[in-house]
C-alpha cells in the first residue's frame, strides 16, 4: 500500500461536504493521502495519538477542517511541528465565522495556516499542500504550473450569457 503524504482530517462526518474539495485537488494531482474523522472534543485521545504519530508515519502536512468551536487544527498543531492547514467549515448558526475565528486566532508559537470558510478554503488548502510538496518535486511543480495555465485560459475564454 502507498504511504500517505498528506493527511486530511475533519471534526465530523458532516464536514465532508466541504472537505471533499481538498481531497478532490489531491486526487487531481495524484497525491497519496488519507482522510479520516478526528474530533478535538469527541475523540480527544485519538487526536493526541494521531497528531503525535503523524510525522513518524511519513505525513508531510495535515489539512484539518472543523466547524463551530473549531479547535481541531490548533490542537493538532500543538502536538506536531508538521505544517497544519486549517479549513473553517460553514456552521449552522454563525455561517462559519465562528470556525474562522477559532482557527485563525492562534497564540504566538503554535501556527496554523488558515484558509477561507468553506469550499474555496478546502480547495485552496489542497492546492497549498500540493505547493508545499512541489518545493522539492519538480514534476509536481510543473503540474501546478499547468493547472494555473489552464485556469487562466478558462477565465480568458469565459463567455457570459447574452
Ligand atoms: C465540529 O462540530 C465539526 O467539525 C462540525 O463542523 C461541527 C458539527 O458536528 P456534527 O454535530 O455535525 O457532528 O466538531
Amino acid at each position: 500500500m502507498i504511504k500517505p503524504l498528506i493527511s486530511v482530517v475533519m471534526g465530523s462526518k458532516s464536514d465532508w461536504d466541504v472537505m471533499q474539495h481538498a481531497v478532490a485537488i489531491l486526487d487531481e494531482f495524484h497525491i497519496a493521502y488519507e482522510a479520516k474523522v478526528v474530533s478535538a472534543h469527541r475523540t480527544p485521545d485519538l487526536l493526541f495519538q494521531f497528531a503525535g504519530e503523524a510525522k513518524a508515519r511519513g505525513i508531510q502536512c495535515i489539512i484539518a477542517g472543523a466547524g463551530g468551536a473549531a479547535h481541531l487544527p490548533g490542537m493538532i498543531a500543538a502536538k506536531t511541528t508538521l505544517p497544519v492547514l486549517g479549513v473553517p467549515v460553514n456552521s449552522k448558526h454563525l455561517q462559519g465565522l465562528d470556525s474562522l475565528l477559532s482557527i485563525v486566532q492562534m497564540p504566538k508559537g503554535i501556527p496554523v495556516a488558515t484558509f477561507a470558510i468553506g469550499q474555496a478554503g478546502a480547495a485552496n488548502a489542497g492546492l497549498f499542500a500540493v505547493a508545499l510538496l512541489a518545493v522539492n518535486n519538480s514534476e509536481l511543480s510543473a503540474q501546478l504550473d499547468e493547472y494555473r495555465r489552464k485556469q487562466t485560459e478558462s477565465v480568458l475564454n469565459a463567455e457570459l450569457p447574452e
